[in-house]
C-alpha cells in the first residue's frame, strides 16, 4: 500500500464526531452520557462523551430486528439481491476509508496506516461472505422415493458484542456472515470505541440494507451488553471480548431462552523456536516480535509467550531484544508509525502494573516497560509504553498465564518437544500457537499436540498471511463457534432436516 500523504491532524480537526445508535432505521445522536470523557489514545484530548445505553433503547433494537426478520423485508430478498446490497456496502465502507481509519486510530491508538490496511480487510470480509454463500451446500440423500435434505435457514435475530481492539473489522466479521445468511442483528460495539461501527450501520442503510435489519445500540456491557445476552428474542449471541465476560454471557443465555451462542474470547499464545532454525534466527526474531506487538498487542492472537529451546536461548533473545527496541511508540498520526498509543490511561497502568507485578515476582525486564512520553503538539499526554520483554517467570505466573492485551512478551526455557508441548499448553486458553522449526515430522507432531483453534507452523519465518476462507475456531477458555468460511456461515444458520417421499 502506497504511503498515505493526508495531514491526519488536520483532517481529525474537520472530523464531525457523533456517537449515535442506529435503531429501526433511524441513526439517533445517544441521549444519555455518562459523564466520562473519552480521549484520544494519542494525545488524551477528549473527544466526545461516553454514551450510557440504557435497556430501553437495547429492547427497541431488538424489537425492531425482531420485526425485520418477521417480515422478510431481508431474509425474503433473493440470496443474488443481498449479494449485491452486501457488495454495495463493502464498496462504500472503502470510500469512507480514511474516515473510518480515523475513527478507529483516535479511539484505540493504533497507527493510522494500520488503521487504513484494517478497511480493505473489513470490506474483504463482506465481500468474501458474500461471495461464498452462493456455494454454501447442504447434506443430501435420495433412495428410491425417498429423499431427504437439511434446509439451511437463519437463525433469527442475532446480538453480536464485540470489543475494542479492532471495531471496524470485528463489526465486520460479525455483520458479514449473519446479515448474508439473512438473520436481523444488533451490534453492540465495546464502550471505548463506538464510532464505527454506527457509521458502518449508516452506511448499511445508504447500500440498501432495509430499515431494522442493522441496528447498533451504544452503552456499557453492564446494561446494554446484559440486556441483550438476557433478551429471550434474541436467538444467537455472538460475542468477541473476555473469558470473563465469555463465561457471564453463557449464563445469561442459559438463563434465559438458552439463545445460541458463538464466543471469541482470549488468549495467551504460545510462540516455539526450536534449534534447528538457527540459521534463520533473524527473520524469525523480527517475526515473534511482529506476532506479539502487533496492534500495541491488542490483539486476542498475539504470541505473548515465547517458548524458546535452551541451546538457542540467549543468542536469540539478543536479537529478540533488539527487534523490540525498533518498535518505538510513536503518534499514530505519523504514517511512518508503526507502533502506537495503548487505548486509554486505565489500560495502559493496567499493562504497566504486570511489569512490575512480574518482577516482585521474580521475572527479569530485559527492555522497556516503561511509560514514554511522545510529543504531538498537545498539551496533553498520550498513553504510551515502550514494548517490554520479561524472561524467568514460573509457568504459573501472571505474566505466563494471563492475557494483558498490552505489549508484554513473556520469555521461558524448554529442553526438548515434551517440555515445549507440556509449556505451549499449560495455560486456560487455546486460540492459536505459534512455532518454528525446520524439521517436517515435529511440525506434523505439533500440529496435532498443541491445544489451539489456529497453529502457525513455519521454518523460516515466512510471514504469516492466514488465509481467512479457511475457518478457524478457539479451542478451551478461547471460546467456540467456527468463524469465517463455509462453517462460519453455518454458524449463522440453524438446520431443518426435510425427509420427503413421493
Ligand atoms: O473486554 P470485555 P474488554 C479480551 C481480552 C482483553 C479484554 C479486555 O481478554 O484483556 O477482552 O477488553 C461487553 N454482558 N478481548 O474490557 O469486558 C463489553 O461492553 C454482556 C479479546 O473490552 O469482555 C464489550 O462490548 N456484554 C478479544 C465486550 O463485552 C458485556 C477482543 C467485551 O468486553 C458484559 C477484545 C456483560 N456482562 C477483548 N460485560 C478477542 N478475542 O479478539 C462486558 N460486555
Amino acid at each position: 500500500m502506497s504511503k498515505s500523504t493526508t495531514d491526519w491532524k488536520k483532517t481529525a480537526d474537520q472530523l464531525d464526531i457523533r456517537v449515535q445508535n442506529v435503531i429501526d432505521g433511524r441513526v439517533i445522536e445517544c441521549a444519555n452520557r455518562t459523564g466520562v470523557e473519552k480521549r484520544a489514545a494519542r494525545n488524551g484530548e477528549p473527544i466526545y462523551m461516553a454514551p450510557e445505553g440504557t435497556a430501553e433503547e437495547a429492547d427497541k433494537a431488538v424489537d425492531s430486528a425482531l420485526r425485520s426478520f418477521n417480515d422478510k423485508r431481508w431474509r425474503g430478498k433473493s440470496l443474488s439481491e443481498r449479494q449485491s446490497i452486501i457488495a454495495a456496502l463493502a464498496g462504500l465502507i472503502e470510500e469512507n476509508a480514511e474516515q473510518l481509519a480515523l475513527y478507529d486510530c483516535l479511539e484505540v491508538g493504533k497507527p493510522i496506516s494500520h488503521a487504513l490496511g484494517e478497511v480493505p480487510i473489513a470490506a474483504g470480509m463482506l465481500r468474501d461472505c458474500a461471495h461464498l454463500a452462493d456455494k454454501f451446500y447442504s447434506s443430501f440423500i435420495a433412495d428410491g422415493s425417498y429423499s431427504a435434505h437439511i434446509r439451511r435457514k437463519p437463525v433469527g435475530v442475532v446480538g453480536a458484542i464485540i470489543g475494542w481492539n479492532y471495531p471496524l473489522i470485528m463489526a465486520a466479521h460479525k455483520v458479514a456472515p449473519a446479515l448474508i445468511m439473512g438473520n436481523s442483528v444488533i451490534l453492540k460495539p465495546s464502550e471505548n470505541t463506538v464510532l464505527s461501527a454506527a457509521r458502518l450501520a449508516e452506511l448499511a442503510l445508504d447500500a440498501g440494507v432495509p430499515e431494522g435489519v442493522l441496528n447498533v445500540v451504544q452503552g456499557s456491557g453492564a446494561i446494554v451488553g446484559t440486556r441483550l445476552t438476557e433478551h429471550s428474542n434474541v436467538d444467537l449471541l455472538s460475542f468477541t471480548g473476555s473469558t470473563a465476560t465469555g463465561k457471564t454471557v453463557m449464563i445469561a443465555a442459559g438463563q434465559s431462552n438458552m439463545k445460541r451462542l458463538m464466543l471469541e474470547c482470549g488468549g495467551k499464545s504460545p510462540y516455539l523456536v526450536f534449534e534447528d532454525c538457527r540459521d534463520y534466527m533473524d527473520a524469525i526474531a523480527a517475526d515473534v516480535v511482529a506476532t506479539a506487538f502487533q496492534n500495541q498487542s491488542a490483539n486476542c492472537m498475539a504470541g505473548s509467550r515465547l517458548l524458546v529451546q535452551q541451546g538457542i536461548a540467549d543468542e536469540f533473545l539478543e536479537k529478540v531484544i533488539s527487534e523490540t527496541q525498533s518498535f518505538v511508540p510513536n503518534d499514530p498520526f505519523d504514517p511512518d508509525t508503526a507502533f502506537g498509543a495503548i487505548m486509554n490511561e486505565g489500560h495502559l497502568k493496567r499493562v504497566l502494573s504486570y511489569v512490575e507485578q512480574g518482577q516482585t515476582d521474580g521475572a527479569t525486564l530485559l527492555c522497556g516497560g516503561e511509560r514514554v512520553r511522545v510529543d504531538t503538539n498537545s498539551d496533553t499526554q498520550g498513553y504510551y509504553m515502550s514494548p517490554a520483554v520479561l524472561r524467568g517467570m514460573s509457568a504459573e505466573s501472571a505474566l505466563a498465564q494471563e492475557e494483558i492485551f498490552g505489549p508484554i512478551l513473556s520469555v521461558m526455557t524448554f529442553r526438548d518437544d515434551t517440555e515445549a508441548i507440556a509449556l505451549a499448553n499449560n495455560t486456560c486458553f487455546g486460540l492459536s500457537a505459534y512455532a518454528a522449526t525446520s524439521d517436517f515430522g515435529r511440525s506434523q507432531r505439533l500440529s496435532e499436540e498443541l491445544r489451539a483453534g489456529s497453529v502457525y507452523l513455519t521454518a523460516t519465518a515466512n510471514p504469516f498471511s492466514a488465509y481467512h476462507e479457511l475457518a478457524r475456531e478457539g479451542h478451551r477458555q478461547s471460546g467456540f463457534g467456527a468463524e469465517y468460511g463455509f462453517p462460519g456461515l453455518a454458524s449463522y444458520t440453524v438446520g431443518t432436516t426435510v425427509h420427503q417421499w413421493t
